[in-house]
């Protein structure tokens, strides 16, 4: 057995380790999720003016402020209990600095964070065995996702145009939502029954201007087609197999050219997601597009035991034909994304908030009990130096994040969940396809399509939202003061970019915050394991997968985990949402491959 610690991992937000145990085949038998730090916010906000917590709650983290804000908001409008009167264009304007920020931070985890593991050269060696052809996508691999400081064999290799195009879409976006939010990151825009600004119609245009702009990119890098086309055959279409068959038929179309004429260029017509979901899957581009080589992430970070693991959404997105107000419970049909639960057999349920709770069996908290409703919810830090230790396996403590679960079952959230629990027709169909075709349906290839196809869905409603629903100039706030908080409770449901976030706040006779508690996205996916033992979605996805790319199909090489790598990334971790500050013990360990 070869033990395989990869710390720090990187191209991730925060300050994570993974450690896994590895069989002579290569594949992996074990993993621990240690989240390195501990995020402490629960504390800080303690007997804060709870109103503080929509632009403290913010500084959890610089990638997902406005999820945060946004979350914060709608448990503090139900804390102030004026929920019910939100004006529909505060409600608009939430939708829209959420609906951007959705795009800013897929295309930054997209090509920034994730794209470039494409461009490993390991892909370079698989490829090469597909002769001409597999070198003509290699190239286009590396020309597109390299990232800035990327050298093969001693060589160095100039940054990916899709890469540098990204970090360009990326500022631009961010620019959008400091027009009506002041500033990016850890905007002012959110505040208690409302927004705190109206927007122009200048304003608007100049939003809706800077989207269109973001699209040009979205169709000479991304999809290679125009967004329209894109969106009418896909999120539009008419059932999930018209969505799957439009896009199967236009890979093999590009693929009939390309075969003969070996140019897999963005200019003929190889968009950045055709070229990864004909590439990038067996089941897509071996066994239905005929080709002779694939990377093989379909077959990486599955879950094994279906009966282990679930999929939550808690919704997102306001409906504008509901008018003002809205149900701090999120019911299902409240949210353009909805709401629901699944089991690992894909049985969809109604979500239930009351089902929520946090373990801290594995994790460095200290409590006289395991699992608790965020409701009641204790952060008490393991104070102790000597209890700090992420090296002693499975059965120990071994990570500052606490461990959520659903009715007791560790839940995947994300774009996949959303997509699939929403009936998004692409994603839908894709994973029927897998199912047909006797795969299990989530991997580390399905969460990245579906991140990809989110942004084409997020676009046509922000879209709408601008030019249809979001009146400029319109009442975007109720009256709200501090008496109307006393001895009070709230609830804020919402969906960040990486998954399911909530926020919960209890306040005291004074108004002052008695309680807060936050779920966030990242601590659901990175988990320890709970307190029955059930390892987190992300150690789930780990054990069973096997260690090097593509399936080992170079043979197994510790020294380039990529069946780590890509398993932990495809989540779009953000440690930094999930824990925070320093550990000064200084004991973890390096990158490591140790012989046991
Ligand atoms: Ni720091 Fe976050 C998001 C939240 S955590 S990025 O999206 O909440 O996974
Ligand atoms: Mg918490």
């Amino acid at each position: 057995m070869v033990q395989v610690t990869v710390d720090p991992l990187t191209r991730i937000e925060g300050h994570y380790r993974i450690n896994t145990e590895v069989d002579g085949e290569g594949v992996i038998t074990d993993a621990q999720s240690n989240g390195l730090q501990l995020r402490g916010f629960e504390r800080l906000l303690q007997h804060q003016d709870p109103r503080d917590a929509a632009l403290l709650s913010q500084r959890i983290c610089g990638v997902c402020p406005v999820c945060h804000g946004i979350t914060a908001a709608n448990a503090l409008d139900e804390l102030f209990g004026v929920a019910g009167e939100v004006p529909k264009d505060a409600l608009m304007m939430r939708n829209v600095q959420q609906g951007l920020n959705y795009i800013a931070s897929h295309a930054a985890h997209i090509y920034v964070l994730w794209g470039p593991d494409l461009a490993n050269p390991a892909y370079h060696d698989i490829l090469a065995k597909y002769g001409d052809v597999g070198n003509a996508v290699w190239k286009e691999l590396q020309g597109r996702f390299a990232p800035l400081i990327y050298q093969v064999n001693g060589t160095s290799y100039p940054a990916g145009s899709s890469y540098l195009g990204a970090i360009v879409e990326f500022r631009r976006l961010h620019e959008a939502i400091s027009l009506i939010a002041a500033k990016m990151p850890h905007p002012v825009l959110q505040h208690v029954g409302g927004v705190v600004y109206s927007p122009t119609v200048a304003d608007i245009g100049q939003i809706f201007s800077y989207v269109s702009k973001t699209m040009e990119f979205v169709k000479a890098f991304t999809l290679g087609i125009s967004p329209d086309t894109w969106i009418a055959n896909t999120y539009r279409a008419s059932s999930p197999q018209k969505a799957a068959d439009f896009v199967l038929n236009h890979l093999q179309e590009l693929l009939n050219k390309s075969l003969t004429s070996k140019d897999f260029s963005h200019s003929a017509g190889w968009g950045d997601v055709p070229l990864f979901a004909a590439f990038g899957s067996e089941l897509i581009g071996e066994k239905l597009l005929g080709l002779p080589i694939s990377m093989k992430m379909d077959l990486a970070g599955t879950y094994k035991d279906p009966d282990k693991i679930g999929f939550l959404s808690y919704g997102v997105f306001f409906k504008p034909e509901n008018g003002d107000g809205y149900d701090p419970t999120s019911p299902a049909d409240s949210r353009v994304i909805s709401s629901g639960y699944m089991n690992g057999h894909f049985k969809l349920e109604k979500f239930d908030y009351k089902k929520i709770s946090e373990s801290i069996s594995h994790s460095f908290y200290i409590d006289d009990v395991n699992d608790r409703s965020p409701w009641n919810g204790v952060t008490v830090p393991e104070g102790n130096p000597d209890n700090i230790d992420y090296t002693k396996g499975s059965e120990s403590r071994y990570s500052w994040a606490k461990a959520p679960h659903y009715d007791g079952i560790p839940c995947e959230v994300g774009p996949l969940v959303r997509m699939i629990i929403m009936g998004e027709p692409l994603v839908t169909g894709l994973v029927k396809t897998f199912q047909d075709n006797g795969y299990y349906p989530v991997n580390n290839y399905t969460r990245m399509i579906a991140r990809m196809q989110e942004i084409l869905v997020v676009v046509p409603e922000l879209i709408k939202w601008l030019t249809q629903d979001l009146q400029a100039g319109g009442k975007v706030a109720v009256y709200t003061d501090l008496s109307m908080a006393k001895s009070s409770t709230g609830m804020g449901l919402w969906e960040a970019p990486r998954g399911a976030l909530g926020h919960w706040v209890a306040t005291g006779s004074d108004s002052m915050v008695t309680l807060y508690q936050a779920v966030v996205p990242s601590t659901w996916n990175l988990a320890p394991r709970n307190s029955q033992g059930v390892p987190s979605p992300v150690e789930q996805a780990l054990i069973g997968t096997k260690i090097s790319a593509a399936e080992n199909a170079l043979g197994v090489d510790y020294s380039n985990p990529l069946g780590i790598l890509h398993t932990v990334r495809a989540y779009d971790p953000c440690l930094a949402c999930a824990v925070h500050t320093i550990d000064k013990t200084g004991k973890h360990p390096d990158h490591t491959i140790k012989v046991l």
